[in-house]
């Protein structure tokens, strides 16, 4: 039986300790405590780690980590990360910039993706609210213009080889 570490990380209210209570075959460990932290509204907040298991058919365990969301505990990341096989790092898409909060991230762990997969998963709105002006006043590498509509700056960023 092999053991593989996944780590959980992401903005404050992102959802890792729900992500991991939810998939997780044992009661989750969390160390929530209540939030008192003005810059977000949520009532508990993790200061420790969140920890959840799951079994595979092949009976390999995934053991999964989550870290604190609130910056001030950002020390905590090299400890987690350690001899993790991936990384999970959630977007809050309701905030203002998710893009600017994940490349925290992805400058934070930037020696562990040298090394390692990682997964981002997108909560807790489908699409942003600025969406729209996120795409016509963003220049992304290899986007050049829509084949559907030949714009440049169409909503739907198709590429040429589309
Ligand atoms: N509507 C919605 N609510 C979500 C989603 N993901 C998480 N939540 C809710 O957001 C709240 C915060 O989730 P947590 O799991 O505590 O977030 P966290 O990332 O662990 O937060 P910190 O530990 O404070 O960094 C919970 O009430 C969740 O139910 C989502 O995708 N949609
Ligand atoms: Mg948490």
């Amino acid at each position: 039986m092999n053991e593989y570490k996944i780590l959980f990380t992401g903005t404050m209210g992102a959802g890792k300790t729900t992500a991991i209570g939810a998939v997780s075959e044992t009661p989750p460990i969390v160390t929530d405590v209540v939030n008192n932290d003005q810059s977000h509204t949520k009532e508990r907040t993790t200061v420790g780690l969140d920890f959840g298991q799951f079994t595979l058919d092949n009976g390999d365990r995934i053991r999964m980590f989550g870290t604190p969301g609130q910056s001030r505990f950002d020390f905590l990341w090299k400890i987690l990360s350690k001899n993790a096989l991936g990384m999970i790092i959630l977007t809050d898409n309701s905030r203002p910039d998710p893009l600017a909060d994940l490349r925290v991230y992805l400058e934070g762990f930037a020696d562990d993706l040298d090394i390692m997969p990682c997964a981002i998963g997108i909560g807790r709105l489908g699409e942003h609210p600025r969406r729209r002006w996120t795409t016509t006043s963003r220049s992304w590498p290899g986007t050049t213009a829509c084949c559907r509509c030949s714009r440049s700056t169409c909503a739907s960023a198709m590429t040429s080889s589309c």
